[in-house]
């Protein structure tokens, strides 16, 4: 089997286009289009696909980020054990987050997620792509980038690369011919491209226990959970990893509420 290059991680809210956009690089159906009517609360749940870019194969996560509503009803213990999930997956680290949306409006949930992925999974410190779904309408794709990259900067969204795409091809009109071919074939031809020129082929060693400590410590700070409630928590998120006596206790320390 060829060598497995790299971990991408592909984030969102339920809708932006994650799934389809991993079918459009498979070239085939290999993930599950979302009925967003059925989608659950499920932050930080991933699914991996070996895929190749322009003949390089790379793991792809596609990984369920925060959805309106979920803000104050998250439920903790899962979330804290699908990212440990996740993190305990990464060997190597991540080498490129892909941020995606559906269209370019910058809404909480859209802010949250950037916030949560970007600088607090990674840390700041991953090649971001941002790629905004849903433009099949455009007469010119990536205007709607040029249009509104001020807004994203003002916001504190600064991806590295942008991609404006669309992943439907649209109504059939007659044999091998739909509506949005022209920017679907488009769409197709950009994300690879962009993926290679921005994944980082080498990445830094991670120790995989200290990242997932310090990314529960933010997450907890970033949601505002209290210490009142967190030494159950705590308890509960080691039993359900299965953490060892000693990461359990580093769990409460990092999390400010005592060890056992
Ligand atoms: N019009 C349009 N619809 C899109 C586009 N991308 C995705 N969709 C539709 O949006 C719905 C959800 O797309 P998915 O790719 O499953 O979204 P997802 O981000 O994987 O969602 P979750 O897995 O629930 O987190 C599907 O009905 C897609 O066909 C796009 O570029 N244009
Ligand atoms: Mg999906």
């Amino acid at each position: 089997m060829a060598e497995v290059l790299g971990n991408i991680v592909l984030v969102g809210e339920t809708g932006a286009g994650k799934s389809s956009i991993i079918n459009m690089i498979a070239g085939t159906r290999v993930a599950q289009i979302s009925n967003i009517a059925l989608a659950g609360t499920r932050v930080f749940e991933s699914q991996s696909y070996i895929l190749p870019v322009h003949g390089r194969d790379y793991r792809f996560f596609e990984t369920s980020s925060l959805n309106v509503g979920d803000w104050g009803t998250m439920e903790r213990t899962e979330a804290i054990a699908n990212l440990y999930n996740l993190i305990t997956r990464l060997d190597g680290g991540i080498s490129l987050l892909i941020f995606c949306m559906r269209g370019s409006s910058i809404t909480d949930v859209v802010a949250q997620n950037w916030t949560l992925f970007h600088d607090i999974v990674c840390g700041g410190e991953v090649p971001t792509l941002l790629v905004v779904t849903g433009l099949e309408n455009e007469e010119i794709m990536n205007k709607v980038w040029w249009d509104n990259r001020g807004t994203f900067e003002d916001q504190g969204i600064c991806p590295d690369d942008a991609a404006c795409i669309t992943t439907i091809r649209g109504r059939r009109v007659r044999e091998n011919c739909h509506t949005f071919d022209e920017h679907y074939e488009e769409s197709q031809r950009k994300i690879p491209n962009m993926i290679l020129n921005r994944v980082r082929l080498r990445t830094r060693h991670v120790d995989k226990m200290n990242w997932f400590f310090t990314t529960t410590r933010s997450t907890f700070s970033f949601f505002g959970w209290t210490k009142t409630h967190n030494a159950n928590v705590t308890r509960e998120i080691a039993t359900l990893i299965g953490l060892t006596r000693g990461e359990a206790r580093r769990l409460a320390e990092e999390l400010d509420v005592g060890g056992k």
